[in-house]
């Protein structure tokens, strides 16, 4: 009987520890395990992007100043982020094939509009999905995004694969940084308050979860 009660509350704590959901700041929400809890796991998704890689070949894009980016990256959906010696921004053709990004599933829109929903973001539409991919030792510096035409929408996230340590800051570089583990299936919400907070992802290290990482971010570039 003691026992069994044990049993159930480690159980108990295990899955309020997958599911439960916390404010990393105001507008920013972390839904640990959010993938499983809102849709079917992350095997169809590995295979989505998969077969958008077919199509639209990860790669390594320069940034305005000329370095190459550690981290390789693709595109779905009406809108691709891209970034070349003339700058950044969105493109509805990939430069590689100038033909249109891979579609974006109806399974990973209802999955954003849930998560952006759950964050307090109504009528979430993405119309972009940038797909990135880090080998260990990729990372991603401090940024904002802010090349998409409203900033009243927010971004949802989608981590697979290897975790890492996301870097959280304020609304200018110099601020102090909160670190927050994701891990695969974990979803992130910016928008709001948090949707122009500095953001960045620490070298990713080898580990037990796959040889890779991806992370999706959700967007209405226009
Ligand atoms: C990454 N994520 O996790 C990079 N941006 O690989 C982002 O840059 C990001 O997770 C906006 C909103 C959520 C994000
Ligand atoms: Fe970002």
């Amino acid at each position: 009987m003691a026992r069994q009660r044990t049993l159930d509350n480690a159980m108990g704590d295990l899955f309020e520890q997958e599911t439960q959901s916390r404010w990393l700041a105001p507008g920013a929400l972390h839904l640990p395990g959010g993938l499983d809890s809102l849709g079917p796991g992350s095997a169809w998704l590995l295979a989505w992007i998969g077969a958008v890689s077919s199509q639209a070949p990860f790669r390594h894009l320069r940034t305005p100043g000329g370095q190459s980016m550690s981290v390789a990256m693709t595109n779905a959906g009406p809108c691709g982020w891209v970034s070349d010696r003339r700058g950044y921004r969105y493109s509805p053709l990939d430069p590689l094939s100038q033909q249109p990004w891979p579609p974006l599933p109806r399974e990973l829109l209802t999955l954003a509009s849930d998560a952006a929903q759950a964050a307090g973001f109504a009528d979430f539409e993405p119309d972009a999905c940038l797909i990135n991919r880090y080998l260990p030792g990729a990372r991603m510096s401090l940024h904002q995004d802010r090349d998409e035409a409203s900033f009243a929408h927010p971004i949802v996230s989608v981590s697979l694969g290897l975790a890492a340590e996301f870097l959280l800051g304020g609304l200018t570089r110099g601020d102090t940084v909160q670190r927050q583990t994701l891990r695969s299936g974990d979803l992130l919400v910016l928008g709001g308050e948090a949707r122009l907070r500095f953001h960045g992802v620490a070298p990713v290290k080898a580990g037990a979860e796959g040889e890779l990482r991806f992370n999706l971010t959700l967007r209405r570039a226009q």
